[in-house]
């Protein structure tokens, strides 16, 4: 069985190689991962050596190369994490998001209808349905409504990969995942920028009023839910991922600060994100009766394991922060806590 994974370099794409490579020995997985800010070979240093894996660096959305590879590998399996993904870049440059997001999928969905793949599953979010008030639930027949330039390049690319299984019969799967946290988690996200931040005796940056709810989910469990589904899902089907994990942010960030035995003056409310979504809540219920999908870790250790994980993987975060990701902080955030 030969899979390709894209983005593989990234958070998400690099615990769920880890996972696949150790798990099934017998199956090769390629990586194909352009390296932008967010992609890093460090995150896969303990198995780049592993007879079953292979990297290679290239754009999802340069279609003849990625047509090439397809003829050269002959995958059985596609799994799609190559994206831009995070929220705030997308309000200040939503080109690239287009591009990666939207014309990556298609060339993906085109070398996988080419080359006869025998699935393709694309990594979606629950950020396509948009927002949630006080109550409810996004089911998998909740209508998308995409807020963000992100978010709509996401819900764009889920339609594609519908319509190339209604088209085309293509044999697709699409899931749809709450936040993850854990191990690798790029530092420009709530947790590991609120964790460094706090180790660094900087400020706490928190939109607007801080109630914001997030449903969290520990990335493994996130990992084993798409194993399952690329082995067992049916064809054409969407399934929502979530961790039954509300939570807001400032509550998030005081949990993060407490656990470091760091003061609560840390933290500065500032402008708040244009368009910011309320409340996400997933109903996962079709993945957990259908397939059996039941996620191991509960939120109290998984934050703590994660934070043990910043605290003993200092040198990963600070190459990152000593690099250009200096500027990007200085952009998001320069105004917003009045400094240079
Ligand atoms: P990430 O930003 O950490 O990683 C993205 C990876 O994609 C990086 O390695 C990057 O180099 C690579 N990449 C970007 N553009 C590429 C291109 N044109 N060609 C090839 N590779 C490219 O993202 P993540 O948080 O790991 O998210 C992975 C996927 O999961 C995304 O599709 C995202 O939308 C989805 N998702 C993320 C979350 C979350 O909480 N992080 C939740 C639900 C869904
Ligand atoms: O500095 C910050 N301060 C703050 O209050 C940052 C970076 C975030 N926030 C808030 C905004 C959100 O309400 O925290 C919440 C989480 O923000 P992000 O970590 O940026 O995640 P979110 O926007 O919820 O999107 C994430 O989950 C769904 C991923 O980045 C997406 O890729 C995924 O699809």
């Amino acid at each position: 069985m030969k899979l390709l994974v894209t983005g593989g370099a990234g958070f998400i794409g690099s615990n769920f190689v880890r996972y696949m490579v150790n798990k099934y020995p017998d199956y090769n997985i390629v990586n194909l991962d352009l390296l932008t800010y967010a992609g890093n070979l460090e995150n896969l240093k303990d198995i780049e050596n592993k007879p079953n894996y292979k990297f290679v660096r290239g754009d999802i959305a340069d279609r003849d190369f990625v047509q090439g590879l397809f003829q050269e590998e002959k995958f059985d399996f596609v799994i799609n994490f190559a994206a831009e993904s995070h929220v705030d870049r997308s309000i200040t440059d939503p080109g690239i998001f287009v591009q990666t997001n939207i014309q990556g999928t298609l060339a993906l969905l085109d070398a996988a209808k080419s080359f006869d793949v025998k699935k393709y599953l694309q990594v979606s979010t629950d950020e396509v349905y948009g927002t949630l008030g006080e109550t409810g639930y996004f089911t998998e027949e909740t209508p998308l409504a995409a807020n963000s330039p992100y978010s709509a390049s996401k819900a764009g690319a889920d339609l594609l990969v519908r319509a190339y299984h209604e088209t085309f019969g293509l044999p697709v799967n699409i899931t749809r995942c709450s936040n993850n946290y854990g191990p690798y988690h790029f530092p420009e996200k709530l947790i590991p920028l609120m964790i460094i931040n706090a180790l660094n005796d900087k400020e706490l940056p928190v939109y607007g009023d801080g109630l914001n709810i997030r449903d969290w989910l520990y990335v493994e469990d996130h990992c084993q839910a798409i194993d399952l589904v690329l082995h067992k899902g049916r064809d054409g089907e969407v399934y929502n991922v979530g961790g039954n994990n509300e939570r807001t942010n400032i509550d998030i960030v005081k949990t993060i600060l407490k656990q470091l035995g760091k003061p609560e003056s840390l933290i500065k409310y500032v402008k708040d994100r244009p368009g910011h979504d309320r409340r996400y809540a997933i109903d996962a219920t079709k993945l957990r009766t259908e397939l059996g999908w039941q996620p191991k870790h509960n939120f109290d250790t998984g934050i703590k394991e994660t934070i043990d994980w910043y605290l003993n993987n200092r040198e990963w975060w600070e190459n990152i922060i000593s690099g250009e990701y200096q500027e990007y902080f200085k952009s998001q955030y320069g105004d917003r806590l009045g400094v240079e």
